[in-house]
């Protein structure tokens, strides 16, 4: 089994690469949990020559909606399902894999799938459930890497890069998280791993469902020869018709011709296309959307010690972070309190938000609590306020967002559009306003916001003071 004394002796080059040691210390993954022989037998195959510039796999789901519908209702199981509104005139969103022999499929409307399959079970989609599980499909992803991009609800990209030692070869890996998704949601997931995203993609197209699909490096080019130019991420049915009437018809024939010629023929998109038949794509795994934390935080004139002085603090921080977050389009699964006492002393309480927000009033209200627990401590001279475990509002529980109270969310949104269109802070709740009309004295705010994980965030303070140990 790996413990976590393995996962301490990565190698230095992993460790560098991506700091898989402190991501993991931070995720205690269900990634590292399971146990199989096979696993270290893949491992110890792991020869430094064979390895790849990069190794990203495209995780997607099967069938998504109608695998949910699947799960969640045992009746519909085996049989074809079309995810979609009970109308003739609707479309179908998806159908599951018993009811595509039949011809049914994405976007087709629901008279023709129903002609095509006249005993298949139509289900109206449930989106908000959808949201929920993509949302613990995409944290099983998290547990892999540090950079996962989301494409779509059931689909993202997973940079393993440097993580041979963690999960061994990419075939292993790949079963890996076929595996933990499969553990943390009873469905499956098909995956496809290369050494480029461009590859990855096609590679989890081509063998669905419950599929996993290894393109070794040195093969890219030849793997992809055979396959036909529709393959390609982004040729489409016009793009199609244009390649072959050029006489182009597997990725192979368009790798061989001269890339001056199709730049002629299709401009810039004539060398993107031909560079992607070669299996050349230097775009990167893009995490960086995925914010860890974002907040802010102050150092005051006048120390604060009541409940009531440190809520007014609490409350303008909460007020920025949750603008921050919706200019973003982001929520937050978590909010952290950092209180620093006189004596220079850090203290910090964390708390889970669920449902994940952006309101400040949400924010506010956690906050206040944290607060609370630590108020012995006091006075302070910081007070500080985060939100953590960052997603985008998209891949997350939209209909959570509109679970809270729709009052809320206007009278947030248009404070945060006086603000900007009149400068920060224009708006001040009547509560921040001491008796004589001003702002309380303090100094200058410092908005942070942090890549990394939270047990790497850049916080100054923490290599001078003292940590709370009840942190973390
Ligand atoms: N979807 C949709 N409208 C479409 C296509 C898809 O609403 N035109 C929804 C339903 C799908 C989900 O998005 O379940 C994911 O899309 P995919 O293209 O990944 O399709 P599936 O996951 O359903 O099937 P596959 O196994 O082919 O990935
Ligand atoms: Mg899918």
């Amino acid at each position: 089994m790996f413990s976590s004394g393995q996962v301490e002796d990565l190698g230095e080059k992993s460790r560098k690469r991506y700091n898989f040691k402190n991501f993991f210390g931070v995720s205690r993954n269900a990634a590292l949990a399971k146990t199989d022989i096979e696993q270290r037998l893949l491992n110890m195959n792991t020869a430094g020559d064979t390895r790849w510039p990069h190794i990203i796999a495209h995780a997607d789901m099967d069938a998504f909606y109608a695998s949910v519908e699947q799960l969640d209702n045992p009746e519909l199981r085996g049989k074809p399902v079309l995810v979609g509104p009970r109308s003739q005139r609707g479309v179908v969103l998806t159908a599951s894999y018993e009811a595509r022999p039949f011809g049914c499929g994405s976007a087709m409307s629901i008279a023709e799938a129903m002609r095509r399959c006249p005993h298949a079970v139509i289900v109206p989609p449930r989106f908000e459930r959808y949201t929920k599980v993509s949302a613990r499909i995409m944290r099983v992803f998290d547990n892999f890497s540090p950079r996962v991009e989301p494409l779509s609800l059931d689909e993202a990209f997973i940079d393993m890069s440097g993580a041979e030692d963690l999960f061994g070869p990419p075939a292993a890996m790949g079963r890996r998280i076929k595996d933990a998704v499969r553990e943390a949601t009873g469905l499956n997931v098909t995956i496809g791993l290369a050494s480029t995203k461009h590859v990855a993609k096609i590679a989890s197209a081509l063998h669905k469902p419950d599929g996993l699909t290894v393109v070794e490096h040195a093969e890219t080019r030849a793997w992809l020869a055979p396959l036909a130019v529709k393959r390609i991420w982004g040729v489409g049915p016009k793009m199609e018709a244009r390649l072959h009437a050029l006489g182009l018809k597997t990725i192979g024939d368009l790798a061989r011709s001269d890339p001056r010629t199709l730049a002629l023929q299709l401009g810039q998109h004539g060398t993107h296309l031909h560079d992607l038949a070669n299996g050349r794509d230097p775009q990167q795994v893009e995490s960086s959307r995925r914010e860890w934390s974002i907040g802010s935080e102050r150092t005051l004139e006048q120390d604060v010690s009541t409940p009531e002085q440190i809520e007014v603090h609490l409350r303008r921080a909460a007020d920025r972070v949750s603008a921050r977050l919706r200019n973003k389009r982001l929520h937050a699964r978590g909010v952290r309190v950092k209180l620093k006492t006189t004596s220079f002393q850090l203290h910090s309480r964390q708390a889970r938000l669920d449902p994940a927000t952006e309101l400040g009033e949400v924010l506010f209200r956690a906050s206040r609590n944290l607060a609370a627990q630590m108020i012995r401590f006091g006075p302070f001279r910081l007070v500080g306020l985060a939100a953590f475990d960052l997603a985008a509002v998209e891949a997350d529980t939209q209909l959570d967002l509109f679970a809270e109270p729709p009052r809320q969310n206007r009278l947030e949104t248009t404070l945060d559009k006086l603000n900007s269109r009149f400068g920060r802070d224009t708006l001040k709740r009547a509560r921040d306003l001491e008796r004589n009309g001003t702002v309380m004295g303090t100094a200058p705010t410092l908005d942070f916001r942090s890549s990394l994980p939270p047990d790497e965030e850049p916080a100054s303070d923490r290599s001078l003071e003292g940590e709370d140990p009840g942190w973390d």
